[in-house]
């Protein structure tokens, strides 16, 4: 359906801040920016923001509004003045060399500053789509976060073949994983800091930080690289990781001679033998003591029994 408010663009799936159009009038699209909150949830989403600034779609609707105001002589010289005032700043912070987006600082640097889904060319020819984390504030330091794998509400199935891992699966607005070849081709352009947010469902939220972040080609096994742990409360739970190729139901590369950590905890990551962190685990709702390591697990926060609610690896160019 058409959007009357940024509550319908939240109902029609768009979760993530920006600029979206919407339809006050069911025959007058009207670009605005939606402000869908920082953590995901509805509770501090689906705000239309009444005051922002024109883009260049908004402002030819704004035109033709003008002179049929003109046309119906409603106004004089004081609406050229505002014309111009309402064009000025928009001529100013247009971006005409911007260039194609390997990742999402990338994406940053070309204006587009709202969280959201963007289109990145971590190769030159192929275009992928990613959702961008551009922080709460609106300020650069928490923007320019390139999210490569997310869960949030248990709607994507993440128990999936090596295939799908290698190229990417799931909706770019809620829950899915990048793909491999992706994450490999951008750490091999530049160097990346990674960042894991987790949070349960108390609503509590930690993060773990790593200032160096890179993965091997498929045929070292797409290996993790990480190094320079800082904790946010989550502890470290990849340290047992570093170093190990990635393995799927379909592609035993852990080093767990007696059987498939993929299998066995149902999941798919750089296991060892077999894992301190499962992210691509089963979503379990939270806590079940029956349950042995099988969830979406961060081992160092809440142990081997407790699916959290939301985890999301994101990368960033080191400056
Ligand atoms: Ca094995």
């Amino acid at each position: 359906m058409l959007p009357i408010d940024c509550s319908d663009v939240y109902a029609n799936g768009k979760n993530g801040s920006g600029v979206y159009t919407i339809y006050p009038r069911a025959d007058t699209p009207v670009e605005v920016y939606c402000d869908m909150g920082c953590d995901g949830s509805s509770t501090e989403a689906k705000w239309t923001v009444s005051t922002v600034k024109p883009t260049i779609s908004a402002l030819e609707s704004r035109h033709r509004f003008l002179e049929k105001l003109k046309e119906t002589k409603m106004i004089g010289m004081a609406f050229s003045v505002l014309s111009v005032l309402c064009v000025l700043p928009l001529l100013v912070e247009s971006t005409p060399g911007a260039v194609l987006p390997i990742d999402c600082s990338d994406v940053y640097a070309n204006g587009k500053k709202g969280s959201g889904v963007y289109t990145i060319y971590p190769t030159a020819d192929t275009p992928v789509q990613v959702y961008c984390d551009m922080g709460c504030d609106g300020s650069s330091t928490e923007a320019k976060w390139t999210v490569f794998q997310r869960r949030m509400d248990g709607t994507v199935n993440f128990y999936r073949p090596w295939e799908h891992y290698k190229k990417g699966f799931g909706n770019k607005n809620g829950e899915y994983w990048l793909g491999l070849e992706h994450i490999y081709q951008l750490t091999q352009k530049r160097k990346y800091e990674l960042k894991v947010d987790l949070q349960d469902f108390d609503g509590v939220s930690v993060y773990a930080r790593y200032s160096s972040f890179s993965i091997g080609s498929e045929a070292d096994g797409y290996k993790l690289h990480i190094s320079g742990f800082t904790n946010g409360g989550a502890g470290d739970s990849l340290a047992l990781h570093n170093g190990q190729k990635f393995s799927t139901f379909d592609k035993d590369q852990d080093t767990y001679a007696g059987g498939n950590c993929a299998k066995s905890y149902l999941g798919a990551f750089w296991y060892q033998a077999c894992h301190h962190a499962n992210p691509n685990g089963i979503y379990l709702w939270g806590k079940d003591g029956t349950l042995f390591a099988i969830g979406n697990v961060w081992y160092h926060w809440k142990a081997h029994d407790y699916g959290l609610k939301y985890i999301a690896m994101k990368i960033r160019p080191v400056s």
